[in-house]
């Protein structure tokens, strides 16, 4: 069945007019106005509605194993709450265990996904590191449609990626054409702070952000700019919650490198007053890494969106429930690191972004899905709303408002980081692959409907990276 849209105001990166819109086969058909409606038509009236692409999350950790328990959205529940925000796409992680061979790994993800209600793809986390894994990633990069891989630079003794294994991983990244990833803290420090705080007798949840102050994700955050940038590759920084990394994002932009920077919904509106609060089982809730900082930071981030130096937004969704919350009640290093979000992402910006006016509606698309289309590789079949692209939309009623609430969120978790925020401007209707997959509240996709998206290597980068290379390379004397 085909869906026509009818009446709506198409928003995208870079315009807004008016305009209708046919799916057919799951991709866009047609656009303009008077569109004869062919048989078997389902016609959506949007008057008074903006169209704009569906979000992508880049971030999240659906059903992920971590910290001795399994994250409570898995691919089902968390691609339904996707749908219910807004948003048609996200990229999980596959995360191997040290010495788990990647493909292995990567099958078993693929496995679990299979019964996604949203599109996914997949960054492959480099864990540990041998000539397998550096043959693996080439499989994945040639057969799989994996065109990015992650670090995490902290997470000692467990999934740490240290500097050896950087330098590697980020030279393969750069020979198959594939975008290194990090998570920038550094884990030496963080252990020790740690159990610095534990030693002098600080438990409770106030010392996870205590363990990783600013400056641990500063320092982590150069270090990974400077290796990628003394190897010439790319590199792209997740979670960036802090205005030291910004700085060094925004210092090494200036000084030509490629340097990429993604927020969270949730560092830009949520401060670490929240560590403080009484109720343990509330500060609990709020235990994520990097954790949410002092509120200057917020405004750090949003002038890096505004200026260019961070080009996504993401959440690191990763639910853990208040019993998985309480395996740490004695000990916060236990607590299981990890908040949700990626069905609120896209109303969070547009609230304190489009509403408060620090960016506009063109910059809400290109924040929620352009950006992150065109940095993997997967512009203009996503983020992007042109004949011929993925009929991936977002209906967003500018006139509705509501209260977010863990009482009415789709995720398994019985609390929001988001708790209370008022919204105006929603989504109402989501279109995954041409068909209506969530419509006034009521989910209409199925389990399965979801489709895994290969991401080709090579973005256009990849060129200007090869000739700046060559600009910056002594030459061999010849004597
Ligand atoms: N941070 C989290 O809070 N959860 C999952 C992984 C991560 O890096
Ligand atoms: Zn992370
Ligand atoms: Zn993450």
């Amino acid at each position: 069945m085909s869906l026509l849209l009818k009446g709506g105001t198409v928003v995208t990166h870079e315009e807004t007019y008016q305009a209708d819109i046919l799916c057919e086969d799951g991709v866009i058909s047609q656009i303009g106005s008077n569109i004869s409606t062919p048989a078997d038509t389902k016609v959506l009236d949007v008057t008074g509605k903006l169209i704009m692409p569906g979000g992508i999350d880049p971030h999240t950790h659906m059903q992920l194993p971590f910290m001795g328990t399994v994250a409570k959205d898995d691919f089902a529940s968390g691609t339904i709450a996707a749908l219910a925000g807004g948003t048609t796409s996200i990229i999980d992680f596959v995360i191997p265990n040290p010495q788990q061979p990647l493909l292995e790994a990567y099958q078993q993800w693929r496995e679990w996904s299979a019964k996604s209600y949203a599109n996914y793809s997949f960054h492959v986390a480099i864990t540990w590191w041998d000539d397998s894994v550096s043959q693996d990633m080439e499989t994945l990069v040639k057969d799989h449609g994996v065109n990015s891989f992650k670090h995490f630079m902290a997470y000692k003794n467990a999934i740490m990626a240290t500097d050896d294994i950087l330098v590697a991983s980020f030279s393969k990244c750069l020979e198959l054409g594939a975008v290194p990833t990090v998570h920038a803290e550094n884990g030496e420090l963080v252990y020790h702070l740690q159990h610095k705080m534990i030693a002098e007798g600080i438990t409770g949840p106030e010392g996870h952000p205590l363990s990783r102050p600013p400056l641990v994700e500063g320092e982590a955050a150069n270090r990974a700019i400077n290796i990628a940038g003394t190897l010439g590759a790319p590199i792209y920084l997740v979670h960036v919650s802090t205005a030291e990394a910004v700085d060094a994002i925004r210092y090494a932009k200036d000084h030509s490198q490629i340097v990429f920077g993604e927020v969270l919904a949730g560092h830009l509106t949520v401060d670490d007053s929240v560590y403080q609060n009484p109720d343990w089982e509330t500060a609990a809730a709020h235990v994520m890494s990097p954790p949410f900082r002092p509120k200057y930071h917020q405004d750090a981030l949003w002038k890096g969106l505004q200026a260019g130096t961070l080009q996504t937004t993401a959440t690191d969704h990763c639910a853990f429930c208040s019993e998985q919350k309480a395996m740490g009640k004695d000990n916060f290093t236990q607590i299981p690191n990890g908040t949700a979000g990626v069905e609120e992402r896209m109303m969070v910006l547009w609230e304190h972004g489009v509403n408060s006016g620090r960016i506009s509606a063109n910059e809400f698309v290109a924040l929620t899905s352009t950006n992150t289309a065109k940095i993997f590789n997967i512009y203009p079949r996503k983020g992007c709303i042109r004949v011929g692209a993925d009929a991936d939309l977002v209906v967003w009623n500018p006139e509705a408002s509501k209260t977010l609430s863990a009482a009415t969120h789709q995720s398994n978790i019985e609390h929001s980081i988001f708790e209370g925020m008022t919204i105006h401007g929603l989504p109402e209707t989501t279109i995954c692959n041409g068909k209506l997959a969530w419509h006034q509240g009521e989910l209409l996709a199925q389990s399965g409907e979801g489709k895994y998206i290969e991401r080709p290597p090579y973005a256009g980068y990849y060129d200007t990276l090869q000739k700046r290379q060559e600009l910056n390379t002594p030459k061999a004397v010849s004597r």
